[in-house]
């Protein structure tokens, strides 16, 4: 690929759903920058703290650059024979349905396109599912319950014509950054707005909130019921909306007056007075949009709590129009295009169904298929337990690591060991599943290829590459090609681009549509190379019939906002009689705590790490905000279970363990801890959080339920706790617990043992033994600390502290220490004591991971008359880039004013 060095190159972000636009650039020198593109619909310019960081991640550190069989390298075409030929040998021998793909949202559609037509109309079976299994299913069960069709109705633009806000298990702060973004720079406009939370946790996004109901876990149908209800007994009902374009009021109405008021104060956890003022709120405001995520899909009833949602909007014709809606976030960059090419288990490309044989027919003769898959595939929970037990041989994962993310991880990897034959794309060589991998297939990376995404609004965009594909990695798409025509489907496989792929799926979507389905892009079934390669962002639907309207879109290019597009103001919905349907829904208790197990277990994300951390774990500045695994802990119950802050504990399960670090938290809910779902084998001793999460799923989804479970906690009792900095990772590390985190210079290391070692060997055996470097070490055998540095010249190889209670050495400036220069004896000598010598600062923890502001600095500026988050800004930089750390800003602010009042 030519590579044009004074051109920024517009692109999308890979990380999550709000899918900003990027303009990356690559220097002379290689180098490359990026920054919001100030012309893109749905970031206009912003960029959180993951979309600013990620230049830090596109070094080759750690690429799978060639194909592997057994772990040694090979060619292509042996790698894509050997997948080919086992694939067909097993298909003949035992039929279709004994392969599978598992596949992910964060494949480009032009990816998933041509690996859900290889499954379901070559191979001839529906074993193709997704990552977005643990994510949407819940949402697009929802969906079609309701709308006949997997429809997300609104606009970003709702959230900031909206008078109230309702976030329903999402923790926008963190994991929409974005939208949280627009949001607030909306109500800073418009103070009357109403942002009303619905989380167990009082999280970073309760900073945003005027209401913040503390729910019951999945406390959500009762309470949704209950509004319901309310609704209905209040009538504030939009009777004509109902009337016109619904079905089903009387029953669901019916079924939600089950609770009474108690009842529902009982099931959700809230008192009867915030449900009266939440009801309230919600019936006296026309504009609004409720928001949801993880915590209403990842739930044994995701797919009733999304349903409950949408019965209110319907029932107050709250839809589709300008600043009303529900609206289901997704999570990951292409969630929305793969649920497009249909690669669930249970649908069928452009979004028809599997179940329906007119659309299985249609899809067969649009692509001269031999056979369409007649019934639903295995999901991803019963695909990993058929590879179990040897009903699936031959597995090809691609894009997603399910030994870390899918639920009962332990035995979704002792799966992958067992099966005869796998198959794993990735652009890392060492991840949890690639270790598994028999075949390992190097793919390019964001900013190494090309296709589009979908983002939460139904706004397609392109990823450009701006980077050569590094070694022998190759686009998705190619390999799923290379394989198809081995197996014999070489003509329906022979694109040439990916802008041929689009041109397919686009005129696929059209195909004897006539306005019956829901997503055509048919205005894009004639798009050539040239028209890809400008291709500016777009909202669908855009049926053929709306050329004028791509006109209109291409003035993204020059600069003007397209007109939002929005579903069912009007009715129209996607079932036989284009009516919508109210489903009648009775709240059940999901309660799965016992004497053993008597903690909820809740799971999920944080700030600055994404999934799996194999592109975050890589940026240091990424890496400074929560640099360990952790479990939030009430502070009564971790007195109760006898544990500190920063203790290590044991938090096991029905299905597994973890050793984690204790953060003891008022914002955690009583009765339920919190861990996140980030940390892996390649970064932590064990902390796989899915280990623990039991394969409990929807009934009507499939999707698991990874933030109710029930779960121990135990503290660890340590002889020794320890904490390093290193310049290079060490080989291995034998310590009970441990988590490694990148730095700027090297590595931070924390460490727990239960029983003690010979520490100067210990020592050498992280820090390495160079005879000719310096080594400082001061040894307290009574009081079993112990301190160990060496340099290499005036470079700083390591520093290790060890302490019979959690090391308090500041981490911050520890971490500097490998940056400088230490010629200077005094420094050298504050270095193994542990503290900051003289001139040199102690940030605290990483707060601003964008100019790297820690919370002593933050502190400080408040104790030196900083009253406001601008305030801070102004003085310390922090807050002033891309706005991610505004809301933890403003707790240290508050915080530092109640201390004052006290
Ligand atoms: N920083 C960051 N951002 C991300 C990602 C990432 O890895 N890191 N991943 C992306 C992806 S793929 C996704 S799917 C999204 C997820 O985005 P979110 O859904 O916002 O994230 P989570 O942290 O999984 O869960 C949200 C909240 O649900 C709450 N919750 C738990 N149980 C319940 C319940 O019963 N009811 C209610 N109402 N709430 C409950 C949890 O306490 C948690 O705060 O984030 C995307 N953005
Ligand atoms: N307990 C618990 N478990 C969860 C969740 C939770 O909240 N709690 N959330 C669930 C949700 S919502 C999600 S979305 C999943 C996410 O879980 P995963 O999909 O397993 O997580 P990632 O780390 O994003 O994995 C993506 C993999 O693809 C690789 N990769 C990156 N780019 C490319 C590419 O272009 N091509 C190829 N072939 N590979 C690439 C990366 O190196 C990485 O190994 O986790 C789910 N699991
Ligand atoms: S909000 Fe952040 S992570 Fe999500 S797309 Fe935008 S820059 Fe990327
Ligand atoms: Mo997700």
């Amino acid at each position: 690929m030519e590579i044009d060095e004074a051109r920024e190159v517009r692109t999308t972000c890979p990380y999550c759903g709000v899918g900003c636009g990027v303009l990356a650039k690559v220097a002379a020198d290689g180098g490359v920058t990026v920054r919001g593109d100030p012309d893109h619909p749905a970031n206009f310019g912003r960029l959180c703290s993951k979309g600013s960081a990620l230049a830090e991640t596109i070094d080759l550190d750690g690429r799978l650059l060639y194909p592997e069989i057994h772990g040694r390298r090979t060619g292509w075409d042996e790698a894509l024979d050997v997948i080919a030929s086992t694939f067909s040998r097993t298909i003949a021998e035992h039929g279709p349905d004994a392969v599978a793909f598992y596949v992910s949202g964060q494949l480009l559609t032009e990816d998933y396109y041509v690996a859900n037509k290889l499954m379901k109309g070559f191979i001839g079976t529906a074993n193709i599912d997704t990552n977005s299994r643990l994510c949407m299913a819940s949402s697009v069960a929802g969906h079609r319950r309701a709308f006949g069709s997997d429809t997300v109705p609104g606009s970003y633009e709702d959230l900031e014509l909206a008078d109230l806000i309702v976030l329903v298990g999402s923790n926008l702060a963190w994991c929409h950054p974005v939208l949280y973004q627009r949001i607030a720079a909306a109500r800073e406009k418009r103070p009357d707005m109403k942002v009303v939370l619905i989380d167990p946790r009082r999280t970073m996004t309760s900073d945003l909130a005027d209401m913040h109901l503390a729910i019951a876990p999945d406390g959500d149908v009762a309470l949704f019921t209950g509004l319901l209800a309310y609704l209905g007994k209040n009538d504030v009902l939009d009777r004509a909306y109902i009337a016109a374009h619904t079905t089903g009021f009387d029953d669901a109405i019916a079924a939600a007056s089950a609770l009474d008021p108690a009842g529902i104060a009982a099931a959700t956890g809230l008192g009867e007075d915030e449900l009266a003022r939440f009801y309230g709120l919600f019936a006296a405001t026309a504009k609004t949009v409720t928001v949801y995520s993880q915590g209403v899909n990842q739930s044994s009833s995701g797919t009733n709590k999304v349903n409950a949602i949408i019965n209110c909007h319907l029932a107050t014709g709250r839809i589709g129009r300008p600043g009303g809606g529900p609206f289901s976030v997704t999570g990951q960059p292409n969630a929305m295009g793969g649920r497009e090419v249909g690669g669930m288990a249970n649908m069928l490309a452009a979004h028809m169904e599997i179940e329906n044989p007119g659309h299985r027919d249609r899809v067969q003769r649009f692509w001269s298929a031999p056979a369409v898959a007649e019934k639903p595939g295995l999901k991803a929970v019963e695909m990993f337990q058929a590879v179990a037990d040897g009903r699936i041989k031959a597995l090809w994962i691609m894009a997603t690591n399910p030994v870390d993310s899918m639920p009962d991880a332990d035995a979704v990897e002792a799966a992958i060991k067992a099966c005869p034959f796998v198959v794993v794309s990735d652009v890392m060589a060492k991840t949890d599943t690639v270790r598994h991998a028999h075949v390992r297939l190097p793919a390019t990376a964001w900013g190494e290829k090309d296709g589009t995404v979908t983002n939460s609004e139904r706004r397609i965009s392109r990823q450009r590459a701006f980077l050569p594909a590094p070694g022998e990695a190759r686009p998705d798409w190619r390999m799923i090609a290379e394989v198809a025509r081995r197996m014999g489907f070489g003509e329906a496989f022979s694109h040439a681009s990916p802008a041929e792929i689009f041109a397919e799926h686009a005129a696929l979507s059209a195909f004897e549509n006539d306005g019956v389905r829901d997503f055509d892009i048919g205005a894009y079934a004639g798009i050539d190379t040239a028209g890809y390669d400008v291709l500016a962002p777009f909202q669908w639907p855009a049926s053929s019939l709306m050329e004028g309207d791509v006109q209109a879109q291409k003035g993204i290019q020059t600069g003007r906002t397209p007109p939002a597009t929005r579903f069912f103001a009007n009715g129209n919905f996607y079932t036989p009689d284009r009516k919508a349907r109210f489903i009648a829904i009775r709240p059940t208790a999901q309660t799965r705590i016992s004497p053993d197990f008597p903690l909820v277990l809740n799971t999920g994300r944080v700030r600055d790490h994404w999934h799996t951390m194999t592109r975050t774990g890589k940026s240091p500045r990424l890496s400074q905000h929560m640099a360990e695994p952790f479990v939030e802990i009430h502070p009564a119950d971790a007195q109760h279970f006898g544990i500190g802050d920063a203790d290590i504990v044991r938090v096991s399960t029905a299905h597994g363990d973890v050793l984690l670090r204790a953060l003891v938290t008022a914002r955690q809910r009583p009765g339920s801890v919190f861990v996140p779902m980030h940390w892996t084998d390649q970064f932590s001793a064990r902390a796989r959080v899915d280990a623990l999460v039991a394969p409990i799923t929807d009934a009507i989804s499939g999707q698991p339920a990874s933030k109710n479970g029930a779960a121990g906690v135990e503290r660890f009792t340590a002889v020794a706790f320890g904490f390093a900095v290193l310049a290079e990772r060490p080989a291995s590390i034998d310590a009970d617990y441990w988590s490694l985190a990148r730095c700027a210079a090297g590595w931070r290391l924390e460490l727990a043992l239960k029983a003690g070692r010979d520490w100067p060997a210990f020592a050498a055996s992280l820090l390495g033994a160079d005879a000719l470097g310096e080594t400082l070490a001061y040894h307290d055998v009574a009081g079993g600390h112990y301190r160990f540095a060496r340099f290499a010249g005036s470079h700083l190889a390591g520093a290790l502290y060890l302490a019979p209670k959690p090391v308090a050495v500041s981490r911050s400036w520890a971490v500097e220490q490998l940056n400088m220069d230490h010629a200077d004896r005094r420094g050298r000598l504050a270095i193994v004591a542990g503290r900051p010598s003289g001139n040199r600062v102690d940030r605290g923890a990483i707060v601003c991971s964008c100019f790297g502001v820690g919370a002593n600095q933050i502190a400080e500026a408040v104790r030196g008359g900083c009253t406001s988050v601008e305030a801070i800004g102004a003085t310390l930089h922090a807050g002033t880039n891309c706005g991610s750390c505004r809301a933890e800003i403003r707790t240290i602010i508050d915080g530092r004013n109640l201390q004052a009042a006290e």
